[in-house]
């Protein structure tokens, strides 16, 4: 018999953090709100409410460009801890229907819900109790998606945001995938999306009459996927063991950096926030795997990528893991790593990163003293 057609439920919150801090203040409800560095800075937003998207707002976008578009911009600091807090509250929700969970990033994840008999077995009504609870739990509203994949599921979440949830049942893949823009596939950024507008691709009804070594010639292994999601395929499981294979912070910056000097100033205050990271992935994840290895990752303005990394010693990983502290020949590793790395470019700078490796123990975390 063939296995049963899947479930799918993908819940996101709506405009996430600026969400958590309007309704902590709620003096700031009416106004437009930004998550992230003051203009000033040179540093990026992480996310807008919605009032503030429509002056032009969005995710990622320099601060100083997002208060040039809206001058009545507040910007509020990220408090990670809170918003870590929510998302605890929200997986409490969703585990009272599935246990097959797999989070995407702090304000979304998949559910599986096949073969589950809750609510008469329908993932649309599940959906519904699901994103109800949350409002009840945490006072913050979701969207959700369902869809027999996760690819579909992902689509139907933004399909009614914000607040809204929107069903796309087996039966209506055929009549729906056409009319879907390219735009709204997941993995489709403004760069995919202006690259398929080029070859006169728009939406799915264009990519369905592709040839697949076309796209593949042209976005690489992401062009299949890009056909198989054209018919409304995708064959991926939701994952729930996921392991965390490393940690890492980076930033973007509004303006090209070149030199190394001011890539070293800015490196230390990723280094900061990439030790807070890791304090607080030790005490909130219980995690089986430690830190053993270095990289910095740097984008040059053409967007191409380098990431250099390296081993570290044992001294030094138990500095870092539990003192949360980069210890002197630690600094000089990622200083040596970013000075590899900006050689093998030798470009301005759009983006920072720098993040440790980590591999599993087995023996669990009773044992983590032994890195
Ligand atoms: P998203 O779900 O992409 O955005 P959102 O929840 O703010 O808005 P939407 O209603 O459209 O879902 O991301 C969730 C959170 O992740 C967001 O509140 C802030 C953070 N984030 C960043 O820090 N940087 C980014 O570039 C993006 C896209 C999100
Ligand atoms: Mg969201």
């Amino acid at each position: 018999m063939p296995p049963p057609t899947r479930k799918i439920i993908h819940v996101d919150m709506d405009c996430f953090f600026a969400a958590v801090e309007m309704r902590d203040s709620p003096h700031l409800k009416n106004l437009p709100l930004a998550i992230g560095s003051p203009p000033g800075s040179r540093g990026v937003i992480s996310t807008a409410n919605y009032l503030a998207r429509q002056y032009g707002v969005h995710s990622g976008m320099p601060s100083s460009t997002a208060y040039a578009k809206c001058k009545k911009l507040i910007f509020i600091p990220p408090n990670f801890d809170k918003y870590s807090a929510v998302t605890e509250q929200i997986h409490k929700v969703f585990y009272q229907y599935s246990d097959k969970i797999e989070p995407l990033s702090l304000d979304e994840a998949f559910i599986d819900v096949t073969g589950i008999d809750r609510c008469l077995g329908s993932a649309t009504w599940m959906a519904q109790e699901i994103t109800r609870k949350i409002v009840k739990e945490t006072g913050l509203t979701a969207s959700a998606g369902i869809a027999p994949n996760k690819f579909l599921a992902k689509v139907g979440s933004d399909w009614n945001k914000p607040n809204g949830i929107f069903t796309i049942a087996p039966s209506d893949i055929l009549s729906f995938m056409p009319k879907l823009t390219v735009d709204k596939i997941p993995g489709v950024g403004k760069v995919t999306s202006e690259k398929l507008n080029a070859l006169g691709i728009k939406d799915c009804a264009d990519l369905q009459k592709q040839d697949p070594n076309y796209l593949s010639a042209h976005f690489g292994s992401f062009g299949k996927t890009l056909f198989d999601f054209a018919f409304g395929l995708d064959e991926r499981e939701v994952v729930t063991d996921f392991v965390r294979k490393s940690l890492s912070v980076e930033e973007t910056y509004p303006q090209d950096i070149r030199p190394v000097s001011e890539l070293l100033s800015k490196m230390d205050q990723l280094k900061s926030e990439l030790c807070r990271r890791l304090r607080s992935f030790k005490e909130n994840d219980q995690p089986t795997s430690v830190p053993y290895k270095l990289f910095v990752k740097l984008k040059t303005f053409d967007f191409q990528t380098h990431t250099v990394e390296t081993s570290f010693n044992s001294n030094d990983g138990n500095n870092l893991w539990h003192n949360f502290h980069f210890s002197p020949a630690l600094s000089d590793l990622a200083r040596n790593l970013l000075e590899t790395a900006y050689q093998r470019g030798q470009k301005a700078v759009r983006l920072l990163g720098i993040g440790v490796r980590l591999k599993e123990i087995p023996t669990g975390p009773i044992q983590l003293r032994f890195l």
